[in-house]
């Protein structure tokens, strides 16, 4: 069956896929954004979780990702993943969001999730410019999706803001 790319407006916490992605930083103990949504509406587990995987294997390297329950949120899974700072572009910082969605996928991929649904990964308080950031996660997803087989039918884009919404339309649209 082929997987569907769907794009909405919105709160990623109300969201009822699969899995949830979560902007995260590399010390997976919350923050701002939407990890500090997630955090707040998925209550204590989410932050058990990472502790325990901070025990476990240390901070969470830029472009990697890990996942946890998503507590009392209505999706099954968070896949935390964390995104590069914006620094001019010459850091890496493309390859590095491009790890993001690969990641997030693989590990959505192993968990046998049906839908998953991303937020727009460092455009936030990381600055990552909005517009290139939307064609690298757009690429990514579409790559996975003519890559592979995959038991995952759904992936949405969730844009927070109307700016993001906008890109992804146009590019989606066309
Ligand atoms: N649902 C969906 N998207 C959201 C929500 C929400 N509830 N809230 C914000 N966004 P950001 P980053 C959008 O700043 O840039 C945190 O402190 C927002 O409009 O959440 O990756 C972490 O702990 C933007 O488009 O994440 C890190 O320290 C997108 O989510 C740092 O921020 C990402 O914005 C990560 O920065």
């Amino acid at each position: 069956m082929k997987t569907e790319i769907k794009l909405i407006k919105g709160d990623i916490t109300n969201i009822k896929a699969d899995a949830i992605v979560n902007a995260a930083n590399t010390s997976l103990l919350g923050g701002g954004g939407v990890d500090g949504a997630i955090h707040r509406k998925g209550g204590i587990q989410i932050l058990e979780e990472c502790k325990a995987i901070r025990n476990r294997q240390g901070k969470c390297k830029t472009g990697d990702a890990v996942y946890t329950t998503a507590g009392l949120l209505p999706a099954k899974y968070v896949i935390h993943t964390v995104g590069p700072v914006w620094n001019g572009g010459g850091n890496d910082e493309c390859e590095l969001l491009a790890s993001c969605y690969r990641n997030s996928l693989k590990i959505a991929e192993n968990l046998g999730v049906k839908s998953i649904a991303f937020p727009n990964i460092s455009t936030g308080i990381y600055h990552f410019p909005k517009e290139r950031a939307a064609h690298i996660a757009i690429e990514i997803v579409k790559e996975f999706i003519n890559k592979k087989q995959t038991n995952i039918e759904e992936i949405i884009f969730i844009c927070f803001d109307e700016e993001n919404y906008q890109i992804y339309e146009s590019i989606l649209g066309n």
